[in-house]
């Protein structure tokens, strides 16, 4: 007699259990499902049944022959796919992967050098908000309605009475309306201007100074700005205060160094002149003492500024200001 179907998925069973490798399933496919395999040749023959039983008889052939398939199909991806013992094994001799360690940004790095001469000199670290009123921003700080600096062009506006900082300098008459003289503080910090070219970027970072007690002369001011040059720089550096004008100044200056590129010879980034200006500074104008309380009888101060960029480019030689922020780990990871 001949062998059910069922018959013929038990002999495949029990053989497919006995194969243990690859190959002999690939041969158990061929004996029993490929031309002349077993379950073909049954197919094959159920023309030779009785008509009324052929569609069943096909239809469960055929249901059987592919769950056989698929128990064949199965059994050889389970063989060929990677298994722990196999492919995986941990080695444990192998050195581990280092994760690379991150560093603070190079201007993080020089706003807290610069920030570490000053507080050496006796100065205290203030803040304040990003986003200042039009009061402390310009009022207090005695720039007047009119000034170019309050334009639309220069000033990012949040409403009529609310700016992006333009400079660190309004924590100054925030801390001197709360405070006392003496005073010596220093503010880091970003501010916002609305420029973009190849040397001003949007937002940048400033460090503002301010020292006000009895008896503060234009001489305390050189002596404080020279000591900080000499820490930042080189304690070689030459430097030259010239005449300039703030607003919230007077006598105001610009504090030019020996160019630290070409040493005075004249070169790109000194435009030959042999000079870089890095800070501004100046005696704290009196309207500014008067706006925020304090006897200008009694107390005189300086106050200076400087940009934390600039100052990185050229203690680094980094020619365009724009690297600080496009986050290229090739130029970060040099600091
Ligand atoms: C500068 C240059 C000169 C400055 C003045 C003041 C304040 F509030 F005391 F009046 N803060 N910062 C100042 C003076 C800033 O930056 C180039």
């Amino acid at each position: 007699m001949e062998k059910t179907i069922e018959q013929i998925k038990k002999e495949a069973l029990k053989e497919l259990e006995a194969a243990s490798d690859s190959e002999s399933i690939k041969a158990l496919s061929v004996r029993y499902l490929g031309r002349k395999g077993a379950v073909t040749q049954y197919l094959r023959n159920i023309s030779n049944l009785p008509k009324e039983s052929r569609p069943e008889a096909g239809k469960k052939a055929n249901q059987t022959k592919r769950a056989i398939d698929e128990l064949f199909k199965n059994a050889l991806k389970r063989l060929e796919a990677p298994s722990y013992e196999t492919d995986n094994r941990i080695d444990v001799s192998l050195p581990g992967r280092v994760t690379r360690r991150g560093s603070l940004h190079p201007i993080t790095q020089i706003t807290q050098q610069i920030c570490d001469i000053y507080i050496r000199m006796g100065f205290d670290v203030a803040e304040g908000p990003e986003v200042e009123t039009d009061y402390y921003n310009f009022e207090a700080l005695n720039i007047p309605k009119n000034h170019p600096a309050r334009d639309m062009q220069d000033t990012f506006y949040i409403s009529d009475n609310i700016v992006l900082r333009t400079h660190t300098s309004p924590v100054q008459p925030r801390i001197m309306e709360k405070q006392k003289p003496p005073v010596r503080i220093i503010a880091p910090g970003k501010v916002y201007r609305c420029d973009s070219d190849l040397t001003h970027t949007p937002m940048f970072h400033q460090i503002e100074g301010l020292l006000v007690d009895e008896n503060v002369s234009f001489g305390d001011l050189k002596g404080v700005l020279t000591t900080f040059v000499h820490q930042i720089f080189d304690p070689e550096t030459s430097l030259r205060f010239r005449p300039s004008f703030f607003p919230f100044t007077e006598p105001s200056a610009e504090v030019d160094i020996r160019c630290v590129i070409c040493k005075g010879n004249g070169c790109r980034v000194c435009s030959h002149t042999g000079w870089l200006e890095v800070i501004g500074a100046g005696m704290v104008h009196p309207a500014v003492f008067e706006n925020v309380g304090y006897d200008t009888t009694c107390y005189t101060g300086f106050a200076f500024g400087m940009g934390v960029e600039r100052i990185a480019m050229l203690k680094y030689g980094i020619d365009d200001i724009r690297k600080y922020f496009e986050n290229d780990l090739r130029f970060l990871r040099q600091f």
